[in-house]
């Protein structure tokens, strides 16, 4: 079953001011081919000392749906799912979709037991309120890629796409990332996705938030956009770069630190 097509509704608002350490991540890309990557998640999620922890989107390279962990061949996604739910069972652990994961279903909630997050969701914590997203929705300025992302999202493209074979939406996929590529290897890097400011503080003024923190653009930093708001951009992680990259932004006491996981 589509997320789109799912009840329980997703989480719109997460009540934090019980907690005093939260993790923030995303963008882990998890795939077969790193390994290195994998063994430095587990060995995060075992030992993060956060009360939760907050995953918002692309925690996959990709994703084709649930029904993957039928087939004993996906040794990775059934690892994968097995160490996200000893995460679960350790604190709450929540997830965002993004736009690599975000035919992640029901039954992969399910067994993993992580918590469902709307995009984007309200934090509530002791010092602020926070916006949480993955980030894609608010490049306005690449029309085409918000076109797509719409047609990808609605209920009929992933109904016909899970309609296919297995085998059928794992040649789609390899395309379409193929695809995505070639169109970023085209493009100056000035020109790579990047937030509309505009748009991120309409979204912080709408939701009354202060602080928008999101991943998808691969670029870890923090952006003043007004006086009063900001927005902090998750790190990927990423071991083949040089140097490596890989970080989980910590909120504990009312302070962010950013926590290197390689
Ligand atoms: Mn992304």
């Amino acid at each position: 079953m589509p997320l789109n097509a799912l009840t329980p509704k997703p989480i719109e608002q997460v009540d934090a001011r019980a907690w005093t350490c939260v993790d923030f991540i995303s963008d882990v890309h998890l795939s077969a081919q790193c390994q290195g990557v994998y063994e430095a998640l587990n060995h995060y999620l075992m030992h993060t000392p956060a009360d939760a922890v907050f995953i918002l989107g692309d925690l996959l390279e990709v994703w084709i749906g649930d029904d993957c962990l039928e087939q004993d061949h996906f040794e990775m996604e059934h690892a994968c799912a097995h160490m996200l739910k000893q995460s679960s069972q350790l604190r709450p652990t929540y997830f965002m979709p993004g736009n690599r994961d975000f035919l992640i279903g029901q039954g992969f909630m399910d067994q993993t037991g992580m918590r469902l997050l709307c995009d984007p969701c309200v934090l509530e914590t002791p010092s602020k309120r926070i916006l949480l997203s993955h980030g894609d929705e608010l490049c306005t300025s690449d029309v085409d890629y918000q076109a797509f992302r719409r047609e990808v999202r609605s209920n009929k493209w992933q109904a016909d796409f899970l309609g296919r074979p297995l085998s059928e939406r794992h040649f789609l996929a390899t395309q379409m990332r193929a695809q995505s590529q070639l169109k970023q290897s085209r493009l100056a890097k000035d020109k790579h996705a990047e937030l509309d400011p505009s748009a991120c503080i309409d979204w912080l003024e709408r939701f009354h938030c202060e602080l928008l923190i999101h991943g998808h653009t691969h670029r870890p930093m923090r952006h003043e956009l007004t006086p009063t708001l900001a927005r902090e951009v998750l790190s990927d992680w990423e071991t083949e770069a040089a140097p490596q990259r890989g970080q989980a932004l910590r909120l504990a006491n009312g302070q962010l630190q950013r926590i290197e996981v390689f």
